[in-house]
């Protein structure tokens, strides 16, 4: 059976970073509900994220979004986030919002294009210079609408190219994190739609290149576990950004539509050393809160990871190891099903009660008045959303 100390000094460890953009107004395009509160600079923003800490003791990191959180002093940023108890995380690149991308980005047929995309990326490596993130996270929108629009091998060669000019230009301890995704905005191809296309990628870059699963980004009925544990063994499994998805890239709260696939995901991590902080893996949210009230959402999601993560730690490994050796299928599987539907609530409730916080984060923000504070001081400006 799990050591119950070392499973409760490993979820007591385990670091989940929550998204700048998640705590801004967002939408779908048929329409943006505002909300009372939400923030209207990135100060506020790193506010919300410094509360979403305070209630949970799990989440000092926040990943920006460039140009969204574009700011004239990012170490000045980086002491505010400090201040807070935070830090500053991945640096979320965007060459998806400009009229020159409409061909693509790094893969833009015309070569002055991705020099200006190029330069973004590099941008956001200065950034990270003097906010002290150790991520740069890319993500291209970049893919054809019609067969024949472009050519295929053609636009992996202008991928590569650019991808190893950001690479070259990174820090000792920055990593490249190449997230995939497998359509939309592009409908016909897209430049990097799968694990296998960023991995062989990262392979050619060098060690610090590494692939993001974003579980919101795969065909239905993929098995995004299998992903995560091929990358994991062959050490390039560098982050997770965590959302939940019913359909396509729905940003939902993560765990909310298949908490199962979530246990499983995290059974895969936790066995496989996923968790050892030397892995490195971040366990990234990329949400959005469209019409629940964003900072308990963050709060709720963030213990969705926790509950997923207990019972994977959960898992006996000894009898599930027999059980496979054996053959005995049943066996192995009733294992796993025993973690899976075990109530954790209890474990988890003890362990923030231990480290002298609220059992309920969610009850006790609610409870907080915070959510009221923030509604009335928050008037006036202009509130930050998604793509601003
Ligand atoms: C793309 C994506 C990527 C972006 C974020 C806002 O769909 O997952 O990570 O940076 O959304
Ligand atoms: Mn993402
Ligand atoms: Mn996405």
């Amino acid at each position: 059976m799990p050591d119950i100390a070392a499973v409760k000094a490993a979820l007591t460890a385990q670091r989940i970073e929550t998204p700048s953009w998640g705590y801004g107004n967002s939408g779908t395009r048929f329409k943006v509900f505002a909300q009372a509160g939400v923030p209207r600079t990135v100060r506020e923003k790193l506010d919300d994220a410094a509360a979403v800490h305070e209630f949970t003791g799990v989440a000092p990191q926040v990943s920006l979004h460039i140009p969204w959180d574009r700011t004239d002093d990012y170490a000045a940023l980086a002491a505010y986030a400090k201040e807070r108890g935070l830090e500053l995380g991945a640096i979320n690149s965007n060459t998806f919002q400009d009229d020159s991308y409409r061909l693509g980005s790094v893969c833009h047929p015309d070569a002055a294009v991705r020099r200006k995309a190029v330069d973004h990326l590099l941008d956001c490596v200065d950034i990270m210079d003097a906010t002290g993130s150790r991520d740069l996270k890319l993500w291209f929108a970049d893919g054809t609408n019609y067969p024949g629009q472009d050519d295929v091998v053609g636009r992996q060669d202008r991928l590569a190219e650019s991808l190893s000019t950001v690479y070259e230009r990174l820090g000792e301890g920055q990593r490249l994190l190449l997230e995939y995704k497998l359509f939309e905005p592009a409908f016909y191809t897209t430049d990097v739609p799968d694990w296998g296309t960023s991995y062989a990628h990262c392979l050619r870059l060098g060690p610090r290149a590494k692939v993001v699963v974003d579980t919101g980004h795969h065909a239905p009925g993929t098995n995004i576990e299998f992903i995560v544990a091929f990358l994991l063994r062959e050490g390039r499994l560098g982050a997770f950004d965590f959302n939940s998805r019913f359909y396509a890239d729905d940003d939902l709260m993560v765990g909310s539509a298949d908490p199962f696939q979530l246990f499983r995901i995290m059974h895969e991590v936790a066995k496989n050393g996923g968790l050892a902080p030397e892995t490195r893996v971040a366990f990234m949210l990329d949400q959005c809160h469209n019409i629940e009230a964003k900072v308990p959402a963050v709060i709720r999601s963030v213990m969705n990871v926790q509950e997923a993560t207990a019972k994977a730690l959960l898992v006996d490994l000894d009898a599930l190891g027999a059980a496979q050796r054996g053959g005995d299928v049943l066996a192995a599987n009733a294992v796993l099903m025993d973690a899976y539907n075990t109530d954790v609530r209890p474990l988890l409730a003890e362990i923030r009660e231990e480290r002298g916080l609220a059992p309920d984060p969610v009850a006790a923000y609610l409870a907080s008045g915070r959510q009221e504070r923030i509604a009335a001081e928050r008037v006036g400006g202009e509130q930050a959303g998604w793509g601003a």
